[in-house]
């Protein structure tokens, strides 16, 4: 049996890491049976220190890109049958700009603009008790502003990260156009990594400007609610 390690359900998304999500909806695409197992303490179990990770019996797998990679072979799923080899380039370095660039302006949305830290704070940490409560989110909060400063958005200013983020948004807007999926009728793998980025800004429970934007672009919200319809 394939067991998924997460986070869990937060702000009223599958998983409040987009890298969960992306697994998450790998299983349910492919028609995968599994088991989530979410906590927070995962990450002391997870073999890089990072979430997702997975164990299909007694095989380990960490990083999204490992697992799918490990799940499309060893489960004979191929979403990308339909698409040439330079579409199969492209669907791979569009997915590492989202992975890659993407992601850092939404760890900074939650995790730096003071507005939106408030939210996430209570909803991330919510039934510690007390002190813990008022320790764990800001030594957390702490380390994740240095790596955000590390990897280099995080030495940008608010406005030139929103407007970072919202290029990427209008990319894709303009990828998708009015098809069902990205690559046309059918969803293929590039799909995944899109949805799961994609819904953290649009179908998050938390107002800020960059979920703003990201819900301005109308066929990024529809792509969205239309596979969460179909396959959750
Ligand atoms: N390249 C990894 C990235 C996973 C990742 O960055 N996960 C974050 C959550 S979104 C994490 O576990 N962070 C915990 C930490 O760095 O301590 C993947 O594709 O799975």
């Amino acid at each position: 049996m394939i067991k998924l390690y997460g986070f869990g359900k937060n702000l009223g998304l599958l998983d409040a890491s987009p890298f969960v999500v992306k697994v998450h909806t790998f299983l349910k695409v492919a028609e995968l049976d599994y088991e989530t197992i979410a906590s927070p303490h995962n990450i002391g179990k997870s073999p890089k220190g990072k979430l997702p990770f997975i164990t299909d019996d007694d095989k380990t797998v960490s990083d999204s890109q490992d697992i799918i990679e490990y799940l499309s072979e060893s489960y004979q799923v191929n979403l990308d049958k339909t698409l040439t080899e330079e579409q199969r380039a492209t669907a791979y370095l569009l997915t590492k700009s989202l992975d890659e660039n993407l992601y850092w302006c939404l760890v900074w949305s939650r995790w730096q603009e003071e507005n939106t830290w408030k939210i996430v704070k209570n909803s991330f940490f919510k039934g510690l008790p007390f002190p813990i409560s008022a320790i764990i989110p800001k030594i957390l909060r702490k380390k994740v502003i240095k790596s955000l400063k590390a990897q280099g958005t995080g030495r940008h200013s608010e406005k030139e990260i929103i407007e970072i983020a919202n290029k990427s948004f209008q990319a894709l807007s303009a990828l998708l156009g009015d098809k069902d999926y990205f690559f046309g009728p059918n969803i293929t793998g590039f799909d995944i990594t899109a949805y799961a980025f994609i819904a953290s800004f649009t179908q998050a429970e938390l107002e800020n400007k960059i979920n703003n934007i990201a819900k301005s672009y109308k066929n990024l919200v529809s792509y969205c609610d239309r596979i969460n319809n179909i396959y959750f």
